[in-house]
């Protein structure tokens, strides 16, 4: 017997376009032709292969959803679907489209001029330029109100002070969108709003160093970023970001596509338990004839299959702009705590093979601590939720 993929068993393409279903099959194909033969290696060595970024780029997927400046301006399933994909492989792709057309990408292209568009779009959906988005902070990243980095008038420029911290990408970025508080009358909020600044990486007092000692995402890279005395023009303000709900607005895309790629990590993480129980014997027959087996094998179907029912109706009211950031929490907060229980339980059918390289799971199982973390906590996630529900806000 052999198993049957996940995605066929309750036919979830016939829920797609035929344009979805080419996104994904480019994305499926870029992931176990690019990623998967090298992920272990590279996982296991700290390196991040920073020669597939132009390949993302020639594939569309960088900044996939922008309309002109040389991005694919497809529909947020389409997205979601590459997201998928590329998490299946491995959370650190995944999170590298994020950061870059999600958050730095998505930044540019809301709020800023047309000449701050023109500047860096085309590069970056080309993979030729990197970006990242400096919002987080090293006291903590789930009170960005808290910011303490600050950006003071001089001349005509700005001269930025500050520090983050959690940065993805920041070591090998062309570009940084820094949020700071910008202490001047002339900008709202009592001259205390925080403002956007597009921040080239080589400008001096810049400057980014590789977290080290991560025990999960090890096949991509996180910094610290300190920031003295960065001194960038006025056009280096984004025009229309006035207030958090600037950095949030980002957010709310780069969680939209933790919605459908932790189940792609969940995905890979029952297809090997799958595989597995079909073809190990122990007691005489395959692990997978055992009740006990089956059950948690059943119970792993039953939450990836409603995650990406959950993901495709997120999708789909995304495409008709009607998606808020509440239904976006529900979305963030059920996929990624409900792909990191299938990895353990997952691991549990693999026995002890399942805590080596072998398999896929625990690279999953550490990538995913890191998912439920970033992008908002799991208890964010349930205060932004209680909030809706509640009317009060116990932030
Ligand atoms: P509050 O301070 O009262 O509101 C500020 C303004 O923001 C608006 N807002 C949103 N707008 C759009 N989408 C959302 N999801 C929004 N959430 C809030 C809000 O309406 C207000 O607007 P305005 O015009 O009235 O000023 O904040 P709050 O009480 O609404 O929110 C509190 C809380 C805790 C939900 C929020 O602070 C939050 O979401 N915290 C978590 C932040 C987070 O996710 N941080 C992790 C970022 S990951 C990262 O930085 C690394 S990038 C990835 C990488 O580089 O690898």
């Amino acid at each position: 017997t052999t198993a049957p993929r996940i995605d066929e068993v309750f036919d979830f393409d016939a829920l797609l376009t035929d344009e979805e279903r080419a996104w994904q099959q480019k994305a499926r194909a870029f992931a176990q032709d690019r990623i998967l033969p090298v992920i272990e290696d590279d996982f296991e060595n700290r390196h991040f292969r920073r020669e597939l970024i132009p390949q993302l780029g020639e594939a569309g997927f960088l900044g996939m959803h922008i309309m002109g400046y040389g991005c694919a301006g497809a529909g947020a399933v389409s997205y979601g679907l590459v997201c998928l994909e590329l998490e299946a492989a491995d959370s650190g792709w995944r999170t590298f489209v994020s950061v870059q057309g999600s958050l730095a990408m998505s930044a540019i292209a809301k709020y800023g001029s047309a000449e701050q568009k023109q500047t860096w779009l085309p590069g970056m959906a080309a993979g030729e330029l990197v970006g990242c988005f400096a919002l987080t902070e090293p006291q903590g990243g789930s009170d960005p109100a808290a910011m303490t980095t600050t950006a003071r008038r001089d001349g005509d420029g700005w001269v930025i002070d500050g520090a983050k911290r959690w940065i993805g990408l920041a070591s090998l970025a062309d570009v940084a969108v820094v949020w700071a508080r910008v202490d001047d009358p002339e900008f709202g909020d009592g001259g205390k709003a925080v403002r956007g600044f597009l921040v080239p990486t080589g400008t001096p007092g810049f400057t980014a160093t590789p977290i080290a000692g991560k025990l999960s995402m090890r096949a991509s890279i996180q910094c610290d970023i300190a920031l003295e005395g960065v001194r960038v023009g006025a056009d280096a303000m984004l025009p229309g970001a006035e207030g958090l709900s600037g950095p949030f607005g980002c957010l709310n895309e780069a969680r939209y596509g933790i919605v459908w790629g932790a189940m792609g990590a969940a995905r890979s993480c029952l297809e090997a338990a799958l595989d597995r129980s079909i073809t190990r014997t122990v007691f005489g027959k395959p692990i997978g004839a055992n009740q006990l087996t089956q059950a948690k094998l059943a119970d792993m179907l039953l939450e990836v299959e409603k995650g990406m029912l959950l993901a495709l109706h997120l999708g789909r009211l995304k495409e008709r702009g009607a998606l808020t950031p509440a239904q976006i929490s529900v979305g963030k907060l059920n996929s990624v705590r409900e792909a990191l229980k299938i990895a353990h339980e997952a691991r549990t059918i693999l026995g002890g093979d399942g805590i080596t390289s072998e398999f896929p799971v625990m690279r999953h199982a550490a990538n995913l601590e890191s998912v439920r973390t970033y992008e908002g906590t799991d208890e964010i996630h349930q205060l932004v939720l209680g909030r809706a529900l509640t009317g009060l806000s116990a932030f």
